[in-house]
């Protein structure tokens, strides 16, 4: 790490932990080239590539440097995203994502944590990883790019595959209740939880910048079309396809879990934008204080003298 990087001011929000700091005037932010990575594998059309060129605005945008942020993923099309970010970034395990997160949330408070998924990597195989890594409140963004269906594995049902949708494991249609990925995300304690969709930009931009601004588990479901396993999917959704897009009513009070339940009950396409924010301490600060606490115990000691203690305490 360079010095000019090392002296970088930590931004401190109310939680108490430092998170990646805004850029000094004299340092440029990244470029989009510098930001791209690999040529984006996905069919063209996808959904998908519109949130990856959303994050990369992102990037630009909020001048957040390459050793300022992690984009971590589980396994899906979706899930490929960090291969295409010139940064940090982990494609790990399928439905894993969020506990990997979840340690670097915890270990580099400084950086900006984002975890990127399709809805079976999110609500099938991670999804009890999903409800736990929300109900600690761990901050990171998980960005959930909901098309639907399996796409990877070419045509599965999915969590949110609705009912009646034809697919290789459903071939006279899907028979199970699809969940509800906001009614879940609130249910389960996250402290941001927003919609929006792949067909429209600006909405995609400013609900992951307020995502990234929120101080805990931000949550955003992102509509994001699979065009080769379930065309059309989000037509209503999308006011170019004849759709509407309804915002959440400028009225709706954030913090109000019930209303915001509510909201995630409406009939597709719903409601998009922000439906829930709550501020609660996170894991992350929790986590802190007890480390500052601890180590005031043994201040002034080096590392291998704490390690002695504890291996003399367990004799
Ligand atoms: C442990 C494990 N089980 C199953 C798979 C096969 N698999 C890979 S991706 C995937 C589902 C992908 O669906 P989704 O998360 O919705 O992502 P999409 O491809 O739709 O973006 C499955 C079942 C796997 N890779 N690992
Ligand atoms: S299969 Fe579907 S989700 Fe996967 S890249 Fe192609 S369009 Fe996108
Ligand atoms: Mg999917």
């Amino acid at each position: 790490m360079s010095e000019a990087i090392a002296e970088i001011p930590a931004r401190v929000p109310p939680g108490g932990i430092p998170v990646a700091a805004p850029a000094p005037a004299e340092r440029k932010g990244l470029t989009k080239k510098e930001i791209a990575a690999d040529h984006p594998t996905w069919c063209p059309g996808c959904g998908d590539f519109s949130v990856l060129a959303l994050y990369f605005k992102l990037i630009e945008k909020r001048k957040i440097w390459h050793e300022n942020i992690t984009t971590v993923a589980g396994i899906g099309c979706s899930s490929r995203f960090p291969y295409f970010v010139q940064a940090h970034g982990v494609h790990y395990i399928h439905g894993r994502a969020l506990p990997f997160a979840t340690g670097i949330s915890l270990s580099r408070p400084d950086l900006h944590v984002f975890a990127f998924g399709g809805d079976g990597d999110a609500f099938s195989i991670g999804g009890n990883h999903f409800t736990h890594t929300a109900r600690k409140n761990v901050r990171m963004t998980y960005v959930v790019m909901d098309n639907w269906v399996y796409g990877l594995t070419k045509k599965q049902t999915s969590p949110t595959s609705p009912l009646g949708f034809k697919s290789k494991t459903d071939q006279w249609g899907a028979i199970d209740y699809p969940i509800n990925p906001m009614k879940q995300a609130i249910a389960a304690g996250a402290t941001f939880v927003a919609r929006t969709t792949s067909t429209n930009p600006n909405h995609v931009l400013a609900m992951m910048e307020a995502a990234m601004d929120h101080d805990g588990f931000s949550f955003i479901e992102c509509l994001s079309e699979c065009v080769e396993f379930y065309e059309g999917a989000f037509d209503a959704a999308n006011p170019r396809k004849g759709g509407v897009f309804n915002e959440v009513p400028k009225d709706h009070d954030v913090t109000d879990e019930l209303n915001a339940y509510k909201l995630a009950g409406a009939d597709f396409p719903g409601y998009f934008g922000i439906f829930y924010k709550n501020h609660k301490p996170t894991k992350n600060a929790k986590e802190a204080e007890i480390q500052r606490g601890m180590m005031e115990k043994v201040k002034g000691l080096k590392d291998w003298q704490i390690l002695q203690k504890n291996f003399d305490r367990m004799k």
